[in-house]
């Protein structure tokens, strides 16, 4: 398979400076196997010194970036800003932001192709509510989910799209192997319909949602999940380093 393991470790909300360099230390002294890519995702104020402190073949994502360049745009980072800084990844329309910031489809879809324009690769988020698997409506939202990123960019050859189930989220119950390799082919087959069969084919569909040192391999010989975003575990170095080992 062209597509090379991703891993990507989304730090959410968490840290301090001391835990921060601690986390870096820890993540320096990883072996980056070959044909894996592996991401960290900081909070936005540490972003620049983890790129300053970390080796440098794990790179660096933001958490979030706005569809400017500059302007009054208060709180706002744009994706040309953490290019500047050396950063070359963002996470995208993470489910707590579409929660919390009631961040649309159509915006997610908008960001993405802002941050592509600028040079920033993406890892974009979908994903369904436990009330969305439960009314059995999982493959028409996460699909509405990607048509919202289909419909403002052509070439993919920069996203990462990471498959999150909402109901998996820092909740511990992760999805099993059956039911995220279902979900990814659900995925692949929209997108060689909707954008190309040579998209579909090359794309990495990333797994997010408890994922830890314990379920990673399992889940990694699915042959749809072309590796993971992690939350809490990616804050333990010993137990992110065991799941960048995963396949
Ligand atoms: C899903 C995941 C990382 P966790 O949000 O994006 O978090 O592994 O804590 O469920």
């Amino acid at each position: 398979s062209p597509r090379n393991f991703f891993i990507g470790g989304n730090w959410k909300m968490n840290g301090s400076v001391a835990q921060v360099k601690s986390l870096v230390e820890g993540l320096n002294s990883i072996n980056v196997p070959a044909q894996t890519e592996v991401v960290v995702s900081p909070p936005a104020i540490y972003v620049d010194r983890v790129r300053n402190n970390l080796k440098k073949d794990i790179g660096v994502a933001a958490q979030n970036s706005y569809v400017k360049a500059s302007g009054a745009f208060t709180g706002e980072i744009s994706p040309e800003q953490l290019k500047d800084l050396g950063i070359d990844w963002v996470i995208l329309g993470h489910s707590e932001r579409r929660e919390y910031f009631a961040e649309s489809d159509k915006f997610v879809g908008e960001k993405t192709a802002h941050a592509l324009k600028a040079g920033v690769n993406v890892i974009a988020c979908i994903g369904e509510k436990l009330e969305e698997r439960e009314a059995n409506i999982t493959s028409e939202v996460v699909t509405r989910q990607l048509k919202g990123v289909a419909d403002e960019i052509k070439d993919w050859t920069n996203v990462v799209v990471a498959y999150e189930p909402v109901w998996a989220i820092g909740t511990g119950k992760v999805a099993t192997p059956e039911q995220a390799e279902e979900v990814h082919v659900t995925l692949r087959n929209w997108l060689a319909a909707n954008v190309s069969k040579e998209v579909a084919e090359n794309v990495r569909i990333i797994y997010g949602g408890s994922v830890n040192a314990k379920n990673a391999a399992e889940l990694a010989t699915k042959p749809n999940i072309d590796g993971f975003l992690v939350g809490g575990a990616s804050l333990k170095a010993d137990d992110f380093n065991i799941i960048v080992q995963a396949r």
